[in-house]
């Protein structure tokens, strides 16, 4: 036979084959044991469950992240391939895009959550923390999920952004399905498409001009619109964008962070002890339990990643709470520590599609959990968090909790 046929038909190097479900009610639950088999399998691996290539290691969701010309966002940033079948909704014109039609459109949104307008907002932000610990204090016991993980960026951020008070849990309701949509139709989106029926117009009416209250991030989109930097038919949905993915994430950040401090009393009082490592403990419980779990890109060309081929037009699931627990790139990966100093997690990704919204979300993070150091002296646990299943989300639907005052 020659030579040339054997290396035609010789398999892909080492591309480890894995009957493994990151969608199952057990891997959803608990995804850990599932994320070390995949790290520890190959640097790529292929799951044949969903017939997507698979990366969990630091290093390749990295590089994966970084080269945004091979591994494409427009093809959608979820299991389903926009080019075999059409998205559930019209596609976002950051999130599903790539340059050059994505940069003016997340330019846009950059400058919307800039340093310099954080900065003013910084004072509110902080007032409604306080006035939100302290009403938290007077109830003593809390469910942490509903009274203080959701309330809080529920109240803050569709405010900065100038929606009206009325109808707001339906932000709730819309964040469920779409980041349950990136992953497969399987019951949880079945049961989110159904709850949120009349929830997407509610959205999209929120999302035109007269119904952002004048000086938020809504209008200030529409603004750019008259300058010209984008078109007005992009304007409401660059709206949507903030709508779908500035609520349902930050809130779960926060949950997710009382969770870890709940759970680790030894790390909540050195917080209490130090007020000051409240940005860093909130980095830390982005590392340690990362609340947008997994995102896929599509690959534009074939190409070469650690030796594995990948063909073109292929699904790379990018397992970032993976990542950030990869032993080659964090010593003691599963302990919650909120001292170390958690800087390159792929939390909010990286790269030109690095979460826009990340100096905000860091913002709430610190102001709740510095505000808690300062007024709670221990957080205990009195009953047993529950889950809320989401295809990406890694998410609670409650957590007991008793606030001892300082
Ligand atoms: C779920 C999600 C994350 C990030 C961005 C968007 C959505 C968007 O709609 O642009």
């Amino acid at each position: 036979m020659p030579s040339s046929l054997q290396l035609e038909t010789r398999p892909a190097v080492d591309l480890p084959q894995l009957d493994l479900d990151p969608y199952s009610i057990a891997s959803l639950m608990d995804p850990y044991p599932l994320h070390e088999q995949v790290r520890e399998a190959g640097p790529v691996v292929y799951l044949t469950p969903w017939q997507v290539y698979a990366v969990a290691r630091y290093e390749q969701v990295k590089a994966v992240l970084s080269d945004h010309d091979t591994y494409i966002s427009g093809a959608g940033v979820g299991l389903t391939n926009f080019n075999l079948e059409p998205p559930f909704r019209p596609r976002s014109l950051v999130l599903e895009a790539d340059p050059p039609a994505h940069t003016p459109c997340r330019a846009v949104l950059a400058r919307v959550l800039s340093p310099t307008v954080l900065r003013n907002l910084r004072p509110v932000f902080e007032a409604e923390a306080e006035a939100l610990v302290d009403q938290c204090l007077e109830l003593g016991a809390i469910d942490g999920i509903k009274a203080l993980a959701e309330r809080y960026p529920l109240k803050v951020f569709p405010d900065a952004v100038g929606l009206a008070a009325e109808g707001r849990e339906n932000l709730l309701l819309y964040g469920d399905m779409v980041f349950n949509a990136n992953g497969p139709r399987n019951e949880l989106l079945a049961k989110s498409t159904e709850r949120v029926g009349p929830v997407t117009e509610w959205i999209m009416r929120r999302c035109q001009r007269d119904m952002l209250a004048p000086g938020g991030f809504g209008a200030q989109i529409w603004e750019a619109a008259d300058r010209g930097d984008i078109t007005h038919e992009q304007a409401p949905m660059l709206v949507r964008s903030l709508l779908s993915a500035g609520v349902d994430t930050t809130i779960n950040g926060l949950g997710n962070a009382l969770f870890c401090l709940a759970t680790h009393p030894e790390e909540y009082a050195k917080l209490h002890s130090d007020p000051s490592l409240a940005r860093y403990a909130f980095d830390e419980a982005l590392r340690y339990e990362s609340t947008a779990q997994t995102f896929y890109r599509t690959t534009v060309r074939d190409t070469v990643l650690a030796g594995v081929p990948i063909p073109a037009n292929c699904k790379v699931l990018m397992m970032l709470a993976a990542a950030n627990r990869d032993p080659r790139k964090w010593p003691d990966p599963d302990r919650f520590l909120i001292e170390r100093r958690p800087a390159g997690h792929v939390a909010f990704g990286a790269g030109i599609h690095g979460c826009v919204g990340q100096a905000i979300a860091r913002l709430e993070g610190e102001l709740v959990l510095s505000i808690l150091a300062r007024r709670v002296r221990r957080i205990e646990l009195i009953g047993e968090p529950t889950r809320r299943l989401n295809n990406t989300l890694r998410a609670l639907d409650a957590l007991p909790l008793r606030l001892i005052p300082a």
